[in-house]
């Protein structure tokens, strides 16, 4: 095969969508004139209920980033004692756990999805357990229909950390309708963002209330504080910027689309690779990631091979989720977390490799990239 010249520019994971700028001023404009930066202004009630219709949900609260949405979720459902989770998620999800003085207990993952597998949650489920804290990684849907029989057999919430998952449907149905809450991320490397943001969804009008006290230090009213919240606002500036936001996700989703297509030829013949898991037909996807796996029996060489073989070419892909939550050391004295529990979890670990994907890379880089790990494998 012929030499293949490294990239001129770094190729990275992903990249920002970035509105257009006079659009953003405008909006700025606006917002400069009402005088009202933060604090459940006009921008944020607008995005609420823009969002509450995008995301075919009945409820839904904005939050200044994923993280704190979910810690107050966490909080809002009372849950204590031992919640369980998967291992293979971004820091994040077991945090808000010990955050709320919770044990997070993992729980292995499926070997297609790489979600939690509902299958052996069951297992994992003591006295102490009040909730299943599951993740669509990658925007693939969990196993909903099997986790919420589990959680209504025990009498356990569901929390879905839904941050990779933004607009994804099943059968129609928006994601976040599933389980009791579910947090959706607005991180600028998300298909949808607010520079950094965040929400939760949820479908009654108490815990809605709730939440909204929760993520404003639990004040009422002026002469009332009735729980001890924190601050998790969106300002106006972010919340004009995400409604700005909703004209671009579904061009983005499809430039994402025709990339992920290409990858799927390129790659589709390689031995020893797994192409990104495919969603049934009645998923319909967001696009957010491309995701690989290396057997490196099969390809030849491991998966970190490849990836510091990528990055002398100035591509620069990550290896999401690598180390496990449990292999944290905050983590891996945990009984859940012993390598026997975790089979599938601790193979799959080892083999990921998300590789660049955002609306604005040329189909020829893509290319390229695909025939850089094709020569790699040929080395
Ligand atoms: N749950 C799950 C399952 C999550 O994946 C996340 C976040 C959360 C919860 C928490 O939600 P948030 O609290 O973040 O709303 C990134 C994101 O920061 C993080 O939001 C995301 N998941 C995670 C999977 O990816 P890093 O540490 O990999 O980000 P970073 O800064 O290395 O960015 C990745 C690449 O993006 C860079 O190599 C270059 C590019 N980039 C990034 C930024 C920020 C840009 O080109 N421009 C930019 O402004 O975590």
């Amino acid at each position: 095969m012929s030499k293949i010249e490294p990239f001129a520019e770094t190729i990275f994971v992903t990249r920002p969508v970035f509105p257009n700028i006079e659009e953003v001023t405008e909006k700025l404009r606006d917002i400069w004139e009402s005088k009202w930066l933060t604090n459940n202004g006009p921008q944020h009630h607008m995005l609420e209920r823009e969002l509450e219709s995008f995301l075919k949900v009945p409820y839904l609260s904005l939050f200044n980033n994923g993280t704190i949405a979910l810690m107050v979720a966490i909080q809002s459902l009372r849950l204590q004692g031992e919640v369980i989770t998967t291992p293979f998620t971004f820091a994040a999800t077991p945090h808000v756990l010990s955050w709320n003085n919770i044990q997070p207990i993992f729980c292995d993952i499926d070997e297609e999805t790489m979600n939690i597998d509902a299958n052996k949650i069951e297992s994992m489920i003591t006295p102490h357990t009040t909730a299943i804290l599951a993740v669509h990684v990658f925007g693939t849907p969990c196993n909903v229909e099997k986790i919420q029989q589990v959680a209504d057999a025990y009498g356990l919430k569901v929390v879905y950390d839904a941050a990779h998952a933004f607009g994804v449907e099943i059968d129609g149905n928006g994601i976040g309708n599933f389980g009791d809450i579910s947090m959706f991320s607005f991180h600028a490397t998300k298909v949808y963002h607010t520079l950094e943001g965040g929400a939760l969804v949820h479908k009654n009008k108490n815990l809605k209330q709730r939440i909204d006290l929760l993520k404003n230090f639990g004040i009422k009213n002026e002469d009332e504080v009735v729980m001890p919240g924190i601050n998790g606002k969106l300002d106006e500036v972010r919340a004009a910027i995400g409604r700005i936001m909703l004209n671009y996700v579904e061009e983005e989703q499809y430039k994402r689309r025709q990339l992920h297509k290409i990858y799927d030829e390129e790659l589709g013949n390689v031995d020893g690779i797994k192409l990104m898991p495919k969603c049934p037909e009645n998923v319909k996807s967001n696009y957010q990631y491309y995701v690989i796996r290396i057997d490196e029996k099969v390809f030849g060489k491991s998966r970190d091979y490849v990836y510091d073989e990528l990055r002398k070419y100035n591509v620069y892909p990550r290896k999401y989720f690598h180390p496990l939550c449990n292999e944290y050391t905050c983590y891996r004295q945990l009984n859940s977390s012993s390598v026997e529990n975790l089979p599938v979890a601790n193979v799959i670990g080892q083999q990921v490799l998300s590789l660049p994907m955002y609306g604005e890379l040329a189909a020829d880089d893509v290319r390229k990239i695909c025939a850089i790990i094709r020569l790699v494998a040929s080395k």
